[in-house]
């Protein structure tokens, strides 16, 4: 269970207040019922920084817009950021120096798409949205999914910065790689949103592991181990070491714990046990994000450090996990 609950305090997001709890909440005011299931409206993103992009996708949600819609615009948000190293512009390139990007979508009828090893376009996740929309595939990458973004209009961008060169430049001095990824960083972007209707939709992007080996694809774009949605269970991201979620196909493992009654907290910490158990290192994070049908929210990692935003009721606030390894 949650131990924290943690409102910050940020002038660029208005006001926010402090308070104890944990964010099953699903009895708290303004609940919605679809069918016989009381629900809350909500958008919960991997990392504290995407309270931002919350508050982007909360601002769809509580105008009555659709899940689906909701993440594509909140993860749009970190993907814009040149200060967000882990997403879309601005992200530490591969040890080439290239900025190869992954994302995916999935909204509540089970569609979804996805662009895997995709360049020069600043927003992936709009691309992974035209191929659920406008394709009869899932996946497209590399030069093809470039391709195909420009002909929806898309255009071609220098997705480094000058501070991702300047720590690009950095690394090359000693080319080490360490991928000991997000234990004390931000990372990667998840967002599951439940919109008034009570549908659930998800969206992941990043620019994955930093200096990883050019044509590594991680597991944010797979739709079942960075993200799975089924509508009439949950939905479920993960961030981490990517290699390791796609061994278990992570996200699709938690909604089909869900489904077997596990509550979204139990669910995210026995796909963790998961990976503890069967895969022999440990000296990497993996965290795990859920929300069930009624809003429920659970999240679990492996070493302490990971955290979600969340907004709902218009209120933005973030909880710390809870870990395997304790401090
Ligand atoms: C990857 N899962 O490419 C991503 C990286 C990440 O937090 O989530 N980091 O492996």
């Amino acid at each position: 269970m949650f131990s924290r609950r943690k409102f910050l305090s940020r002038s660029a997001l208005g006001s926010m207040s402090i308070a104890i709890g944990t964010s099953c909440d699903a009895e708290e005011n303004q609940s919605s019922t679809s069918g016989d299931v009381k629900f809350i409206p909500k958008v919960i993103a991997t990392w504290e920084p995407n309270l931002k992009a919350t508050e982007a996708a909360w601002k769809i949600i509580e105008e009555g817009g659709k899940a689906i819609d909701a993440v594509e615009q909140g993860v749009r948000v970190p993907e814009a950021d040149p200060d967000d190293m882990s997403v879309g512009y601005g992200g530490r390139p591969d040890r080439d120096g290239k900025v190869t990007l992954d994302s995916c979508i999935m909204d509540e009828n089970g569609n979804c798409g996805s662009v895997c090893f995709l360049q020069n376009i600043k927003h992936p996740i709009s691309v992974a949205r035209k191929v659920m929309d406008n394709t009869p595939h899932v996946i497209l990458a590399g030069e093809g999914a470039f391709q195909f973004a420009l002909s929806e209009g898309f255009e071609k961008e220098d997705l480094m910065t000058e501070k991702s060169t300047e720590e690009w430049k950095k690394w090359l001095k000693e080319k080490k790689y360490e991928p000991i990824i997000n234990i004390e960083n931000h990372d990667t972007i998840g967002m599951l949103a439940l919109d008034k209707n009570g549908n659930l939709s998800g969206a992941c992007t990043t620019s994955g592991l930093a200096y990883k080996m050019h044509g590594r694809v991680g597991d944010s774009p797979i739709i079942g181990a960075g993200l799975f949605v089924d509508n009439e269970i949950g939905a479920a991201t993960a961030t981490g070491m990517g290699e390791a979620v796609l061994k278990s196909l992570g996200s699709f493992l938690v909604v089909e714990l869900m489904r077997q009654g596990r509550t979204p907290q139990e669910a995210c910490k026995e796909a963790v046990m998961r990976i503890v158990k069967k895969q022999k290192y440990q000296d990497f994070q993996i965290g795990y994000l859920a929300m069930n049908k009624k809003g429920e929210v659970g999240s679990y990692c492996i070493h302490p450090g990971f955290n979600y935003a969340q907004h709902q009721n218009g209120k933005g606030e973030v909880f710390d996990s809870d870990s395997y390894e304790k401090k």
